[in-house]
């Protein structure tokens, strides 16, 4: 038996697994059996990581190296050497930085490892020895609410460690779904514990989620992309009954009132202005947001009321509710609830946005060195589309950052660990008329473990080995004092490498080979970053010889006095002010202001009406708002093909008995679900799980798209617009209107 971290994908947990091995072969996995305390708890993994076997020993793992035969995505490959595909993809690298310069280089946004020496961090160190490429910031996670939070706090660190919300009275889930959509693993279980000790748990989500069921004492099926319309309903009931923290709102926050503009801002709209509808004459009454939201106006008053008199209450956002046409909005206008009700800096409060955990952000960062990037133009991680067909008439109107415009399109991808170029990223069918244009991009290279969506579109595929076996080593997922070492437990499959190998073998055929190493192999790096964690924040990190030894695993520091964000802020606000502007908490922003856009990114935040909307034209075709939850089953696309998993989550589309009715449609019946950018056919789920004109396609199954073009595998990216958000760049790809028919096979 072996204790190993879980294969380090993107699932927002970081669990320990207990390997069992026979003659080199797994036959079976358990979970963690440390002692379990509240201060270190166990690592317990969820169904994906005890399945793993079944992904590990998969049939259809990428055995050799491939080159494309056929078309660009037609599926069409031969085997060939990794002596020719190296050279080849070397050979490619040189051609287009020769012909273009490096800054038509990209290596795409990819999360399907978090294993510190593979991933896409791999690929971007060798690009940068090679002299650069064109690099993007922001995520497709946490698009709007990293810099919404931003403009509101300065800092993305506004969480307390989660021992403290053992603390809490009240906890408002909103658009959170911890017990499905891991969020650091064991945050639904501290919900629980805060729930065992007296805390009142209510869920806000479209979906009767599962965190619904197991942690909520209410659930409020609240309507998708309205969500800020009933947090300023929250707000106006908390001003005008006088339930608000006027003497935390004066001291740290600018932007509430007239009596706290900042110098050159007195005659805006102040926040007060909004609520009370003083200047655009709509007062934001429950019953208005009743209209807007669905939910009933005396269950908003009566929330406002919960959250503003229960104390110390946590106010918690899922990311669900960000990846929306105007998720900006919706982040700003929570954390101003935090401020009104007075949960900042406090044991058992909560300030609302990303939450990164107190006191230094949590672990949470890449330690393999990636190096300087050479090339300084960046563009948001959403808009790689766009610097593929216009880069060259981007600047900061799209976002590029670093240089006044682009020089170059995108004109060769390296893909390591992602399935973003096709399955992932939003409108499928656009995203493939675009990389099927060979005068496009001219070289796509593409490190796998299978045959995806993503890898059917390269020129080259390179088998990448497994987390299971090579070196790894990983740390938490927003929350969690602990690092966890995965150490190589099988043999490759024969001809698959690590992602590592791969990229210095690409390095040694560009000549920097040394360079890219530094002379060390997996192994040897992983000691190194020991190393690195050892100096910088675990002291007593043991050395990689015990660790091994004695089978740790896992290296957890316990957490008996819980970290509490803002603690000496709200003490002392001028002596520790907030990295903002103004010092302050910004509920007004001059720098929002600045940009002239108030109509999509006002200074103080507002409820907008999504582009696509249940209250707009497009409703009359398309009635239905659709979203692409994460769902148990998958990391993402990851797991995908997995039987076991498959098998107990399959593939649906869930709709209300209301709007199945209409349709004439029963559980497990096909429908067709469709907009003007796509179509797929699945089958359906009836159920009063899910809100009426709400549906609810799992997001990251493989797109399979038949010969009429109708897409087979369930792929809600089919659906999805490539449309971004106002002041992030990011990706909406919940905000979408849809039509569902019956379908029968023609
Ligand atoms: N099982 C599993 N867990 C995961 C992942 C996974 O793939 N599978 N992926 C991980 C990653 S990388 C990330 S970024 C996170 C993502 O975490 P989230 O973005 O929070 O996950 P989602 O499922 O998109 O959304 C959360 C909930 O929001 C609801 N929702 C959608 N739109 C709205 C809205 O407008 N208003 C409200 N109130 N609710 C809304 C959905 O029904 C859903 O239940 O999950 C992480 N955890
Ligand atoms: N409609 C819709 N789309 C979404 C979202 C949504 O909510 N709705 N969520 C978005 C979010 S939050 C995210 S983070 C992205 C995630 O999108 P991606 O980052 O593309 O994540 P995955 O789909 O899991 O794809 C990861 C791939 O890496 C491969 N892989 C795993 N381990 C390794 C390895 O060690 N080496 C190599 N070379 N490959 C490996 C896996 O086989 C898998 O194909 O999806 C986004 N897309
Ligand atoms: S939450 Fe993530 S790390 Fe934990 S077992 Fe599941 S898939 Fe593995
Ligand atoms: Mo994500």
């Amino acid at each position: 038996m072996i204790r190993t971290g879980c294969p380090s994908h993107n699932c927002g947990g970081r669990c320990l697994l207990r390997v069992y091995l026979k003659d080199g072969v797994i036959t079976r996995i358990d979970g963690d059996d440390r002692p379990d305390t509240i201060e270190a708890p166990q690592l317990r993994p969820c169904p994906r990581g005890r399945a793993y076997r079944r992904r590990q020993y998969h049939p259809d793992r990428l055995r050799y190296p491939l080159k494309r035969t056929g078309r660009r995505g037609e599926g069409k490959f031969e085997r060939i050497s990794w002596d020719e595909a190296l050279d080849l993809v070397a050979s490619e690298l040189s051609r287009v930085k020769e012909k273009y310069g490096n800054s038509a280089l990209f290596v795409p946004y990819g999360t399907g490892s978090y294993n510190q020496i593979n991933g896409r961090q791999t690929a971007t160190r060798l690009l940068h020895l090679f002299g650069g490429c064109l690099g993007f910031y922001n995520s497709y996670s946490w698009a709007c609410i990293t810099p919404a939070t931003l403009t509101v706090y300065g800092t993305t660190t506004t969480g307390n460690q989660r021992q403290d919300w053992l603390n809490s009275r009240y906890i408002l889930m909103w658009s959170w779904n911890p017990a499905e959509m891991r969020d650091g693993t064991n945050s639904d279980y501290f919900v629980k514990l805060a729930r065992e000790r007296g805390a009142k748990v209510v869920c806000l989500d479209p979906r009767l989620t599962p965190s619904a069921i197991a942690l909520a004492d209410e659930w409020i099926p609240i309507r998708p992309g309205t969500d800020a319309a009933m947090m300023s309903a929250l707000a106006y009931v908390m001003i005008t009954e006088n339930l608000y923290d006027a003497d935390f709102i004066r001291t740290h926050s600018v932007g509430f009132d007239e009596t706290q503009m900042p110098p050159g801002f007195e005659a805006e709209e102040t926040y007060k202005d909004y609520i009370l509808g003083r200047r655009d004459g709509v007062p934001k009454t429950p019953g208005w947001a009743e209209n807007i939201c669905g939910v009933p106006a005396e269950t908003i008053a009566r929330i406002a009321r919960e959250y503003a008199t229960t104390k110390p209450a946590m106010l918690y956002l899922g990311y669900g509710l960000q990846r929306r046409a105007y998720g900006e909005q919706v982040v700003r206008a929570a954390c101003v609830l935090a401020a009104l009700t007075g949960n900042i800096g406090v044991h058992g409060g909560w300030a609302s946005g990303l939450g990164n955990q107190a006191p230094d952000g949590g672990p949470f960062w890449l330690v393999f060195p990636v190096g300087e990037n050479p090339v300084k133009a960046s563009i948001p991680s959403f808009l790689w589309t766009e610097a593929i067909i216009r880069g060259r008439e981007m600047g900061p109107e799209d976002g590029v950052v670093g240089v006044p415009k682009l020089d170059n399109n995108i004109k060769l991808l390296y893909v390591v660990a992602s399935n973003c170029l096709i399955n992932q990223h939003a409108n499928t069918n656009r995203t493939a008329r675009i990389l099927s244009d060979e005068s496009l991009v001219e070289f796509i290279v593409v490190h796998e473990q299978f045959m995806t969506p993503t890898a059917r579109f390269a020129d080259v595929v390179l088998p990448a080995c497994t987390q299971f076996e090579t070196w790894g080593l990983e740390d938490g997922w927003k929350y969690g004092d602990e690092v966890i070492l995965m150490p190589k437990i099988l043999e490759p499959l024969p001809e698959t490498k690590s992602d590592y190998t791969i990229c210095a073998e690409v390095a040694k055929r560009l000549g920097f080979g040394e360079k890219y190493t530094e002379g060390r192999d997996e192994k040897q790096w992983l000691e190194w970053m020991l190393d690195v964690y050892r100096q910088t924040r675990f002291p007593d990190l043991p050395s990689l010889d015990e660790w091994l030894e004695k089978n740790l695993g896992v290296w957890a520091r316990p957490v008996t006095d819980p970290a509490v964000a803002f603690e000496d802020f709200r003490r002392d606000p001028e002596k520790y002010p907030l990295p903002t502007p103004s010092g302050k908490i910004e509920i007004f922003s001059a720098r929002l202001h600045g940009l002239g856009k108030p109509a999509e990114i006002p200074a103080v935040p507002k409820y907008i009406q999504e582009w696509e909307s249940p209250f707009g034209e497009e409703a009359r075709k398309y009635p239905l708002q659709a979203i692409g939850h994460h769902y148990l089953a998958r990391v993402h696309s990851t797991h995908h093909n997995n039987d076991w998993l498959r098998e107990a989550f399959p593939q649906r589309v869930f709709i209300n008995p209301v709007d199945a009715e209409e349709r004439g449609i029963k559980t497990g019946q096909m429908v067709k679900v469709f907009n003007e950018r796509g179509a797929l056919i699945l089958p359906c789920r009836v159920t009063l799980k899910i809100r009426p004109g709400v549906v609810a396609i799992p997001q990251g199954a493989w797109w399979e798209p038949d010969e009429r073009g109708l897409d087979r595998g369930g792929n809600i990216n089919v659906l999805t617009s490539e449309r971004w958000s106002p002041y992030a760049f990011g990706n909406t790809q919940h905000t979408i209107m849809v039509q569902v028919e019956k379908y029968e096979e023609k």
